[in-house]
């Protein structure tokens, strides 16, 4: 179902009356007012899988057959089978995967929607925030809040794939989705970013930072860093109890971004997760392991690299093989939130 819906004529009333109403640029709520209000939430999206073995090979083909110039940002888009082929995963949020070569550049630029990154594959790349130089490596999140100036850079040997996930569709709602022209790639001003020197550890952040102070005070997180906690969490909790970190801003505890969130799972090996429904949507990432997930009624089964979607409110569980599994994920939650409509239930 589209977010807009065609004003629709009165059958019973005379013609007349309904072209008159037309002729004002007037509608009648009541044949429309179920549509507007239905009884329970429709959600267009279905719950859907991509896997990273059959995208792999045509993103690298993307990136034998379209030169970086050309696309500017060379990028496959995970379209919903839902959303009638909508540059979309959920009705608010969008994903897609970018691939650079070693060598390539991915001119600047700017843009009212947010976006993260998380790494998928390869080394030596790196993405630059406002002049921060923020190195990708497996795992690892970079932010790129509104208006931030981001480029991508690649000074390793091998293919760099990382997601991308972005708040367009939403934006697009709004009717407030632009961007500046792209400008060449300048030299990052720094050679790290503020997770190596100034938020090494929890519960610590710097009375003064040496970056520019742009209201992001930390825009990476590395997987190494993120892992290592994960493991300390979970040999702290009882079998059965989730081990969850969520991304904050350190100087707030906040959400990382405006309109998304985004969290990391670790599954033990064999583990089953209680089933949970959120208002929510959620982009899942499987950095590592091998398992199955029950997302509304459908059970779809992952591996590291594969990426799928939790719809809003629909109810997600998940299952570890015989291995640890981690599993990113981002979503809608702050927005959500903002809006009054947050609701998460158990079962
Ligand atoms: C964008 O700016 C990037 O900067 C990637 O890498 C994907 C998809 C839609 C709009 C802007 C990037 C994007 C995007």
């Amino acid at each position: 179902m589209s977010a807009t819906v065609p004003a629709t004529r009165d059958a019973s009333l005379p013609a007349a009356y309904s072209e008159a109403l037309e002729r004002l640029s007037l509608a009648p709520l009541w044949t429309a007012l179920h549509v507007l209000l239905p009884a329970e939430r429709v959600t267009a999206a279905v719950p859907h899988r991509w896997r990273w073995r059959d995208l792999r090979p045509r993103l690298l083909e993307a990136a034998r057959l379209v030169p970086i110039e050309q696309a500017e940002r060379r990028v496959l888009v995970l379209a919903n089978p839902g959303l009638g082929g909508a540059y979309a995963i959920t009705s608010t949020l969008y994903a897609g995967l970018q691939v650079i070569l070693p060598g390539e550049t991915a001119p600047s630029h700017h843009h009212t929607p947010s976006a993260l990154r998380l790494v998928v594959e390869g080394r030596g790349a790196y993405t630059t925030v406002e002049g921060v130089k923020c190195p990708m490596e497996p795992g690892d999140l970079i932010i790129t809040p509104p208006m931030r100036w981001h480029d991508h850079g690649h000074e390793g040997t091998e293919p760099v794939v990382w997601l991308d996930g972005l708040d367009i569709p939403l934006v697009r709602h709004f009717e407030a989705s632009w961007a500046s022209r792209m400008r060449p790639a300048e030299p990052p001003l720094t050679d790290a970013d503020p997770s190596s020197d100034e938020f090494t550890a929890a519960g610590l952040v710097p009375g003064r930072s040496r970056y520019p102070d742009t209201g992001y005070p930390h825009v990476r997180w590395p997987w190494r860093t993120v892992r290592a906690a994960l493991e300390r969490l979970a040999a702290g909790r009882a079998a059965g109890e989730p081990v969850v970190l969520r991304y904050v801003n350190p100087r707030t505890g906040g959400f990382p971004l405006p309109t998304m969130g985004a969290e990391v799972q670790w599954l033990r090996p064999g583990e089953t997760t209680p089933r949970e429904r959120r208002t929510a949507g959620a982009v899942y990432q499987v950095i590592e392991g091998r398992g199955r997930s029950c997302v509304g009624e459908t059970w779809l089964d992952w591996e590291a690299g594969d990426t799928f979607v939790a719809p809003p409110w629909h109810r997600v569980e998940h299952q570890a093989a015989d291995a640890p599994a981690c599993l990113f994920q981002f979503n809608d939650e702050p927005a959500v939130r903002a809006l009054g409509l947050w609701d998460a239930e158990r079962g």
